[in-house]
């Protein structure tokens, strides 16, 4: 299997509840390595680019809002088929139909405040993560 990197956000509702630690266990117990991992806070401007793919969706303005709401930890994780692993061990986006033992079922508190974001294929993970990184900064 090819080893990839993919872009992960441990989001807002996360941070404020002190669970990144428990969060970030998930992905290296999964295989996945963090190899670059800095804490920000979005400006409104940052996440509508983030999420443009979304700007026609009924809850764009409150997704930025949320996601503009608190700090946030953003990270480039590593591994076999790492992309498809991250989302594996993230679970469904609605918290309600994610499978049990996955981040979402465990610690999201709803659709949208579901605490991880991951990219979902090969080119986004690239643009995710120079939204973010610059190569300097991506330590293998
Ligand atoms: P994903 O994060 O599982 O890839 P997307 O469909 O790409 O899900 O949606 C991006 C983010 O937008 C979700 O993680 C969630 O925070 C929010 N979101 C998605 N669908 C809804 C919804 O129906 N209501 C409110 N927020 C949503
Ligand atoms: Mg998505």
């Amino acid at each position: 299997m090819p080893v990839e990197q993919t872009l992960s956000i441990i989001k807002p509702d996360a941070t404020r509840r002190n669970i990144t630690g428990e969060i970030i266990a998930r992905f290296e117990k999964a295989g996945l390595r963090v190899v670059a991992q800095k804490r920000l806070t979005l400006s409104t401007a940052q996440a509508e680019a983030f999420y443009n793919v979304h700007k026609a969706r009924p809850f764009f303005k409150s997704l930025v809002e949320f996601m503009t709401s608190g700090p946030v930890v953003v990270q480039v994780l590593e591994g076999e088929n790492a992309i498809a692993k991250n989302r594996e061990v993230m679970g469904a986006t609605d918290p309600a139909k994610a499978a049990p033992g996955t981040i979402r079922k465990d610690f999201a508190e709803s659709i949208e405040a579901n605490s991880v974001h991951g990219s979902d294929a090969p080119e986004t993970a690239k643009a995710e993560i120079r939204f973010f990184f610059c190569d300097l900064e991506i330590v293998g």
